[in-house]
């Protein structure tokens, strides 16, 4: 290619240019959609699962927690995972739908679930409860619970 450039080459380098900006536009949309998917959905092997069936939690075992919140204080829970699992079970419990209560989770290997709200699950019943899973185990060590008194009138207690 020889200079000055020929209106011919001038178009065909236009073109591949407009190509390119167009092919990395699409690129980033993809890689867009994909990281938004995975925060709703995955977290680098992680997933979350909703439990909507109040019945199903007889079938968990988990250690539960009483505590107190007012509007805008934040509760700092915790839950140790020590040995091989797949599954944590998630259950903030406050029984009364027209306060509102917001949860974040912490795992120990830096990876965040939320924020999550009463209707988060589906359905607007004063408890949020759900499954983290993960088929090549779960992190071990402190599970952090940031639940939050996100519209609340008075003192609301709750389970977790
Ligand atoms: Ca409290
Ligand atoms: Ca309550
Ligand atoms: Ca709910």
């Amino acid at each position: 290619m020889q200079f000055p450039l020929r209106n011919s080459e001038v178009d065909y380098m236009k073109k591949i240019m407009f190509i390119l900006i167009a092919l990395a536009m699409l690129t980033a949309y993809a890689a867009a959609e994909e990281f938004e998917t995975e925060q709703i959905e995955s977290v680098e092997g992680y997933t979350v699962s909703w439990i909507e069936d109040k019945e199903i939690t007889d079938n968990y075992q988990t250690r539960t927690v009483y505590e107190t919140i007012v509007q805008g204080e934040t509760d700092w829970l915790s839950k140790t995972v020590n040995s091989y699992t797949t599954q944590l079970h998630i259950d903030l419990n406050w029984g009364d739908s027209s306060d509102s209560l917001r949860l974040k989770i912490y795992s120990p290997d830096g990876h965040t679930f939320g924020y999550y709200y009463d209707n988060s699950d589906g359905s607007n019943d004063g408890r949020i409860q759900f499954n983290i899973n993960n088929p090549d185990g779960i992190a071990r060590g402190t599970w952090r619970y940031e639940v939050y008194g996100y519209d609340v009138s008075g003192t609301e207690d709750y389970t977790i």
